[in-house]
């Protein structure tokens, strides 16, 4: 059995670290795409990487090139292609910019990359995955965008701080938009199966919702130059993965919904079952008038920033 390809668009800070994970997890051979002026740092990173396979015992190959043409038969598609937040920024005053450079990419995509699973990360993440997936025309399940993953794991991770018990035993489910509106569900959440209400008093799980919802942002704020990429690139690899293998694991994710949850004709986070056909299913579960009425609100701003990119 040959190979499997993993094509990042974008080799950056989030590039660099999807690079490393799925070499470390052997998912398959690795190319690294970016602009001609990062060529030599795509390079540097891929050699860099070559040299880790010893220590590591990693048998794949990662190559960098500013040519598009090397992402040609990729299975999975990574595209972080696009500038990070500055302190002070939301994610969609990245817009303009970002938008310019997905349309690039879709095109090359489209021509080199045309049976990939597609993996959006750039920000504004829901309105960026649209864009990708109305500008290449590939069928829905076959496009993707990663947010509900990393927020749902920094949601995780405040808890089992909280708490002190074992990460591994948290488990949260975050929905809606990939921004300030986003929608942690606290009735979900729990440590060993028990709900985290009966663990955490009101207060406390008020104020990790609120610093969930802002994770991102203080992470901004601390770096003073550019977002988080060790959690989000994980995020995304967890999803490939699934995509790769067939595990068929359900991971918040955006989503294009034709209906589910009420929304029709956007992406946006929602449980999601990722096997080798792609975004196979849509978990679609009751919620709450309160959970209805905050997932709306967070759709409303995700169809506002959709509205305009002008597709
Ligand atoms: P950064 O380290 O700047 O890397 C971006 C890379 O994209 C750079 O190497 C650029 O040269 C490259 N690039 C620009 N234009 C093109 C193009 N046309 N083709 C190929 N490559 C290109 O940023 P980063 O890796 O820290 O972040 C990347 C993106 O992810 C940003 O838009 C972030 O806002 C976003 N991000 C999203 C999340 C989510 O959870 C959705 C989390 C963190 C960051």
């Amino acid at each position: 059995m040959s190979r499997k390809k993993i094509a990042l668009i974008g080799g950056g800070q989030i590039g660099g670290n999807l690079a490393l994970i799925a070499a470390q997890k052997e998912l398959g051979d690795i190319v690294i795409s970016d602009i001609p002026k990062a060529e030599g740092m795509i390079k540097g990173k891929a050699l860099d990487l070559m040299q880790l396979r010893p220590h590591d015992g990693y048998d794949v190959n990662i190559e960098g090139s500013s040519d598009p043409a090397i992402i040609s038969g990729a299975d999975v598609v990574i595209i972080t292609a696009g500038v990070p937040r500055k302190p002070g920024m939301d994610r969609e005053d990245l817009l303009g910019i970002n938008l310019k450079i997905i349309k690039d990419v879709a095109n090359n995509v489209k021509t080199h990359a045309p049976e990939a699973f597609v993996i959006v990360i750039s920000n504004p993440l829901d309105a960026m995955v649209y864009a990708f997936y109305k500008l290449s025309g590939f069928p829905k399940n076959q496009v993707v965008g990663m947010a509900g993953a990393l927020d749902s794991a920094r949601f995780r991770t405040f808890i089992a701080m909280e708490t002190g018990f074992s990460v591994q035993d948290v488990t949260c489910m975050v929905l809606g938009g990939h921004g300030d509106s986003m929608v942690p569900l606290t009735r979900l959440a729990a440590v060993g199966g028990i709900p985290v209400s009966e663990l955490i008093p009101e207060e406390r799980l008020n104020a990790i919702v609120e610093r969930v919802r802002f994770a991102g942002g203080e992470i901004v704020k601390l770096f003073g130059n550019g977002s988080a990429y060790y959690a989000p690139a994980q995020s995304a690899i967890e999803m490939a993965e699934s995509y790769l293998r067939d595990k068929k694991r359900v991971i918040p994710c955006a989503s294009y919904c034709e209906g589910e949850f009420g929304v029709d004709g956007y992406f946006i986070g929602v449980p999601s079952v990722i096997g080798s056909g792609g975004v196979e299913r849509i978990l679609e579960f009751t919620l709450t008038e309160e959970e209805k009425a905050e997932l709306n609100a967070t759709l409303e701003k995700v169809k506002k920033t959709v509205a305009e990119t002008g597709l």
